[in-house]
C-alpha cells in the first residue's frame, strides 16, 4: 500500500505508544475487557491522593506490575522490534514518545525515546525527588538515601492530575513532525490523546495503528487495525514506499 500523501524522505516521524503495543508480550492493557482498570479503581491506585491515603494499596499495585515485569519472562514483541529498526533505518528523526511504564521499547532496541508517563522500574523520593533505578518492592518503611526521609518512596510513574514527562522534547517534535503514529492506545487519557490534533495541525500525514478503532480514529488520515505485531510492518513498509524508499 502507497498513501496519497508524499512523504519525504528526511521527515521527522513521531511515535506515541500506549498498552496495546505492550499486550502481545503479555502486560496487560488498561481498558480492554479484563484490563487493569477492571480489576482497580483509578482512585485506589493511581493518583496522588491514593497514595497520600493508603500508599501500602499503591505499593502493593505497582509492586505486583512491577514484579511481573521483572520475573515473569515478558520480553519486547515484532511490533517493538520493528519500531527499533525504523529508527537505524529512516533518513530523518524516529521519535518513540510512550505512555507505557514497561521498559520493552528499549530492550527492543529504540534509543531515541521518552516515558511520558515515567518508568515502573524507577524509583522517585516524594521529598526531595531523587530518582533511582528499582526492580525490587517498594514500601512505606523504606529510607532515602539521599535525604534520609522515610514514606516518600514512590514509582517514578505519573499518575493522574500529574503533569506528564518530557513536554520540552514532546511538543517541539511534534510541531516539526512530518509523520505521526498512534500505536495501541485508546485515546482516552489526555493530553497524549491530543497529539494528532497538534501534529494534523501543523501538516503532518497522522496515522493510527490499533487492535480497533480508538476514541479519536476520526482525527487520523489512515487507520491500520489488528494485531501490532502484525499492522505495524506492513504501516512501515507503507511509510517506505510512499517515501520511494524499498521497504525494511
Ligand atoms: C494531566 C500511570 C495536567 C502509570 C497513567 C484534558 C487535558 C488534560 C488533562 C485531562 C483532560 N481531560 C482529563 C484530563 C485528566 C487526565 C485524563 O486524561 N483523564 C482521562 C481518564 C479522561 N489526564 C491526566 O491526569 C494527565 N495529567 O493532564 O496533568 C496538569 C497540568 C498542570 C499541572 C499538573 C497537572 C496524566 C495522565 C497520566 C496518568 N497515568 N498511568 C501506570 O500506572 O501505568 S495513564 C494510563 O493510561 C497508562 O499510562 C496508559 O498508558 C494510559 C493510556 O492508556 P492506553 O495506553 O491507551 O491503554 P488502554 O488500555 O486504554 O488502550 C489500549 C489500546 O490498545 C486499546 O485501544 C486496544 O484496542 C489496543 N490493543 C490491545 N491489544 C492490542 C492493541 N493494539 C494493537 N495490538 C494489540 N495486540
Amino acid at each position: 500500500m502507497v498513501f496519497a500523501h508524499k512523504i519525504a524522505p528526511d521527515s521527522g516521524i513521531f511515535i506515541l505508544t500506549g498498552a496495546g503495543i505492550s499486550a502481545e508480550s503479555g502486560v496487560s492493557t488498561f481498558r480492554d475487557k479484563d484490563g487493569i482498570w477492571s480489576k482497580y479503581d483509578i482512585e485506589d491506585v493511581a493518583t496522588p491522593e491514593a497514595f497520600a491515603r493508603q500508599p501500602e494499596i499503591v505499593h502493593e499495585f505497582y509492586n505486583m506490575r512491577r514484579h511481573a515485569l521483572v520475573h515473569d519472562g515478558i520480553m519486547p514483541n515484532k511490533g517493538h522490534e520493528a519500531l527499533a529498526l525504523l529508527e537505524k533505518k529512516w533518513p530523518g528523526e524516529v521519535l518513540v514518545v510512550t505512555q507505557n511504564v514497561d521498559d520493552l521499547h528499549e530492550r527492543a532496541g529504540s534509543q531515541n525515546m521518552l516515558h511520558m508517563h515515567g518508568e515502573l522500574l524507577k524509583s522517585r523520593c516524594h521529598h526531595c525527588g531523587d530518582v533511582k533505578p528499582c526492580s525490587t518492592d517498594l514500601d512505606v518503611s523504606m529510607v532515602c538515601a539521599v535525604c534520609g526521609e522515610s514514606g516518600g518512596l514512590r514509582p517514578d510513574v505519573v499518575w493522574f492530575g500529574e503533569m506528564p514527562m518530557g513536554d520540552q522534547v514532546i511538543y517541539p517534535a511534534l510541531a516539526r513532525a512530518g509523520v505521526f503514529i498512534s500505536i495501541g492506545t485508546s485515546g482516552h487519557v489526555y493530553p497524549a490523546a491530543g497529539f494528532v490534533l497538534e501534529a494534523a495541525q501543523r501538516g503532518a500525514l497522522t496515522i493510527e495503528c490499533n487492535l480497533e478503532r480508538s476514541a479519536n480514529a476520526d482525527m487520523f488520515d489512515y487507520g491500520f487495525y489488528g494485531a501490532g505485531t502484525a499492522e505495524i510492518p506492513k504501516l512501515l513498509e507503507a511509510i517506505f514506499l510512499s517515501a520511494g524508499l524499498s521497504p525494511l
